[in-house]
């Protein structure tokens, strides 16, 4: 099998927003060769110039493993581009069907070289904080398989972080996604593993076991804590974590 044309389709895919047929539906890969296929597409990202600003955990919660049909944790990798800063729109046209979801977003303060934990967590975060992601499956119809999301770098394609707040517990918190002002999705952060803590701790021992460095700097998002809703041209996107504030973002006409 060639990774690297397997790469290279979802990378073309995510780069003109076309979307691209299931790897599952004529191959079989394995969950090793998905995450090298996201690697080797990754890398051609930082060819062009993109950088790599942190990792993102996905299907933390019930809610999203069962929106999309996968039972796993999984994660993937954000890079500068895809980061929205305040009152920068989205611009529609570089997605294919994207979706939006509420986040707990960490902020690493220093290189992390062990595992972290309940004990040393707090020695390695600067801020927390209510973000929103933005998914955009380069498949068709947003179907896939686990192997196929995970080499399609875990449908990354978008975030924007709310004002960071000094680093606290994170659990226990009520989180909703509005869209036009409108509740459409509510749920607690708990539904992240428990605590969305965990998140940083599966993140930081996920990027040690695949030789993956999470440097000073770098933003983990932690998974959604609900379903992902369909977003519209024109629309305004927010999410709310009580105690970390909100967060917004427009979307292109
Ligand atoms: C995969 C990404 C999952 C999350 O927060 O659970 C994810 C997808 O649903 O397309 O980002
Ligand atoms: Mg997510």
């Amino acid at each position: 099998m060639n990774y690297n044309l397997l790469a290279e389709t979802l990378d073309k895919a995510a780069l003109y927003a076309e979307p691209t047929a299931q790897i599952s539906a004529t191959e079989n890969i394995n969950l090793d060769e998905a995450y090298a296929i996201q690697s080797i597409s990754m890398a051609k990202r930082y060819i062009r110039g993109e950088k790599l600003v942190g990792i993102k955990l996905g299907f933390t919660s019930k809610a999203k493993m069962e929106q999309m049909g996968v039972h796993d944790m999984i994660w993937g990798r954000l890079t500068d581009r895809m980061a929205y800063m305040k009152d920068e729109e989205l611009d529609m046209s570089t997605f294919i069907h994207p979706r939006a979801e509420p986040e707990i977003a960490f902020r690493l303060s220093k290189d992390v070289d062990v595992i972290l934990n309940k004990d040393n967590a707090f020695d390695y975060i600067d801020g927390v904080a209510v973000a929103i992601e933005i998914i955009d499956s380069r498949y068709e119809n947003f179907k896939f398989s686990l192997e196929d999301v995970v080499a399609d770098n875990c449908s990354s394609s978008g975030f924007i972080i709310g004002e960071w707040v000094k680093p606290q517990e994170v659990n226990n918190l009520e989180m909703s996604l509005s869209l036009d002002g409108e509740v459409v999705q509510a749920g607690n952060s708990n539904a992240i593993l428990g605590d969305p803590m965990e998140s940083l701790f599966a993140a930081s021992r996920l990027a040690m076991e695949n030789g993956e460095n999470l440097l000073e700097g770098y933003v983990v998002l932690a998974g959604a804590a609900t379903p992902a809703m369909y977003i519209k041209p024109g629309q305004t996107i927010s999410a709310i974590a009580d105690g970390l504030g909100d967060v917004s973002l427009k979307v292109s006409k």
